[in-house]
């Protein structure tokens, strides 16, 4: 069985999710990898040496790490449930553009968000807030205009990417980031909350306080 090690509304999530739309036997325990004297937040350390998460543990103890991999690993072992398009096609290579886009822009920019107030003085506060605002103003705005005339991100049918998008898109409350100009982005973060997957994935890992 596979083992996912994650933490409650982290990127590691999604790949609760996709596991759970998969519908394959799993097992997902938390890890709190700040403790640093947790037994299972050792063991995670060792099998990830960057201590992040999610690590995947297969059934034959292999470990795999980074969201980009270990989603589309968990999609490509149910082909029928149509998690991502078949590899070697053109539309799995835009599916990988946009996995890239969500792990690599918006992913990062906006946990940067929360660095936004970090400057001593007024004027560097100013800077870096401009600065921030544009770097992720930018990425949002490329998921806005991609979300206008679709319910998902590759067209008509959900993908592991729209798991992994929700749980970045949710940073934004604790990073005081408003999505009030996005309101393609609204709807399609409310599309996915109402999936059943997510919601018995949301009842399992518990309430988040932000
Ligand atoms: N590039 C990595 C990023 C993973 C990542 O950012 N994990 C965060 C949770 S969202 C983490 O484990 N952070 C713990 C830490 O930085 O100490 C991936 O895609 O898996």
């Amino acid at each position: 069985m596979i083992t996912l090690y994650y933490h409650r509304g982290a990127c590691s999530t999604s790949n609760h999710f996709a596991l759970e739309d998969a519908g394959i036997a799993y097992e997902a325990i938390e890890v709190h990898l700040d403790r640093e004297d947790d037994p299972i937040a050792q063991k995670v350390r060792k099998l990830n040496p960057m201590a992040m998460t999610p690590v995947l543990v297969l059934e034959d103890g292999e470990v795999l790490t980074q969201n980009a991999a270990t989603l589309s690993y968990i999609a490509d072992l149910v082909p029928e449930k149509s998690l991502l398009p078949k590899p070697g096609t053109l539309a799995r290579a835009q599916a990988d553009s946009w996995m890239a886009f969500v792990a690599s822009d918006l992913h990062p920019v906006i946990i940067e968000y929360i660095y936004k107030g970090f400057g001593e003085t007024d004027a560097e506060r100013a800077r870096l807030v401009a600065f921030y605002e544009d770097r992720v103003a930018r990425r949002l705005a490329v998921l806005e205009d991609r979300l206008t005339d679709r319910p998902y991100i590759l067209g008509s049918d959900y993908s592991v990417i729209d798991g992994y998008a929700l749980i970045v898109l949710n940073w934004s409350l604790p990073a005081g980031l408003s999505l009030d100009a996005y309101p393609c982005i609204r709807s399609y973060m409310d599309r996915i909350e109402a999936r059943p997957t997510i919601q018995r994935v949301r009842e399992a890992e518990g309430s988040i306080t932000w």
